[in-house]
């Protein structure tokens, strides 16, 4: 493909309700959009940065420089055959995982709408697997005011279809508030996310939870351990899931290898974009280690992308992938996605992400536009 254009597009929209994790309160989503044309062609990609560096590193201001100043430069050096290609073309760029995948995903969207396939039926293609039509949702719950606030917001979201609660939790809200929900909600798969807010210290914390039947327990110690992890997990019978620490296929095989966690939760932004994901999810089922996609507060934009990756087969455990009106209203997009009957979201069918970006909205949000064209050949 011949890319013509970039665009980017700082954007910022309310959330419906506040969500707090163990690193903060978010009231309100600044991401980037990406837009590239190629051959005639518009692709999207979405940020998972946030204007904060309280997750990762990597924030707004750090992706729109790492993408105007290396990754866009690097992709108008010379054509591009394949999104996969993408890795290697930005690997002079050390990190920045968030800012690669943003532009990566533009690149899948075009692909897919050139082979006339939606983008879940062109990573079939070029992977040779069996997609799924449907993904197995559930809802991420952020650390509500009080025990009781908790049990009611988990109520009302088991009544409207998700079948997996993910609770927030924090030192000083965890056991209490755990024990309360298995309490109030015996037969449910319920699991928690700790955002790496203890240590190896807190074992015996994690020992307690160990009798609650959890689906399992992420992210409990450092953003960057790995070791830390794995002598936890044989304390307890909870599967441990990773999250922050893993960025690359090689710490998810070191993770697997040295036993710190039985479950990885793939976000392609923290991967550096689809490619890697994809990698990520070849080698946890080759090592018989079930994925679930993660989620990072996405507009429907970036909803679409991880909804076509977790059409994957051993994507075996349920996404943080809920419908719009759990983060957005509006979304950005339309239709906006509604949870099915039997708790999955389907997956767009359309070409390439398969969902309609309304213009008038995204006007609204933008705080800042900008756009890169391919400088002609010189002579
Ligand atoms: O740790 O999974 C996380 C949101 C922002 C940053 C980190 C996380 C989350 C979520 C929300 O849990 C998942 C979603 O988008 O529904
Ligand atoms: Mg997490």
């Amino acid at each position: 493909m011949n890319i013509e254009r970039i665009e980017l597009f700082h954007i910022r929209l309310p959330l419906v309700a506040p969500f707090e994790t163990s690193f903060g309160v978010t009231t309100e989503r600044e991401s980037i959009l990406a837009r590239i044309v190629a051959d005639g062609v518009t692709g999207w990609g979405e940020s998972v940065a946030d204007a904060d560096p309280g997750y990762s590193y990597e924030t707004v201001t750090t992706n729109w420089h790492v993408m105007t100043g290396y990754l866009i430069p690097a992709l108008f050096s010379a054509p591009i055959a394949d999104p996969r290609e993408a890795p290697a073309r930005f690997s002079r760029v050390r990190g920045h995982n968030m800012a690669k995948a943003t532009l990566e995903a533009a690149l899948w969207d075009i692909a897919a709408q050139q082979a006339g396939l939606s983008l879940r039926d062109y990573i079939g293609k070029v992977t040779g697997r069996q997609m799924k039509d449907c993904v197995v949702v559930g809802v991420s719950i952020g650390i509500q005011p009080t025990t009781e606030k908790l049990l009611e917001r988990i109520a009302s979201f088991l009544q409207y279809g998700y079948l997996r609660i993910k609770m927030k939790i924090k030192p000083g809200r965890d056991l209490h508030d755990v024990r309360a929900a298995r309490a109030a909600f015996p037969d449910r798969m319920l699991m928690v996310d700790a955002n790496s807010a203890y240590t190896l210290k807190d074992a015996d914390l994690f020992r307690q939870m160990d009798d609650l039947n959890l689906l399992m327990i992420e992210q409990p110690l450092g953003y960057d351990d790995i070791y830390e992890h794995s002598k936890l997990q044989p304390q307890l019978k909870t599967p441990i899931c990773l999250d922050e620490s893993i960025h690359t296929p090689d710490h998810a095989r070191m993770a697997i290898e040295l036993g710190a966690c039985k479950i990885i939760n793939i976000k392609q932004g923290r991967v550096g974009g689809l490619t890697h994901a994809i990698a990520i999810h070849d080698v946890c089922e080759a090592c018989n280690v079930p994925v679930w996609c993660g989620g990072m507060l996405e507009t429907g934009v970036g909803r679409a992308l991880n909804l076509a990756l977790a059409a994957l087969p051993n994507f075996k455990l349920p996404s943080d992938l809920s419908a719009s009106n759990r983060y957005y209203d509006p979304d950005l997009i339309e239709p906006p996605f509604e949870i099915n009957a039997d708790g999955t979201l389907s997956v767009p069918a359309g070409s390439g992400l398969g969902v309609h970006l309304v213009p008038e909205r995204l006007r609204k949000v933008t705080l800042r536009h900008e756009a890169f064209s391919a400088q002609p050949s010189p002579g």
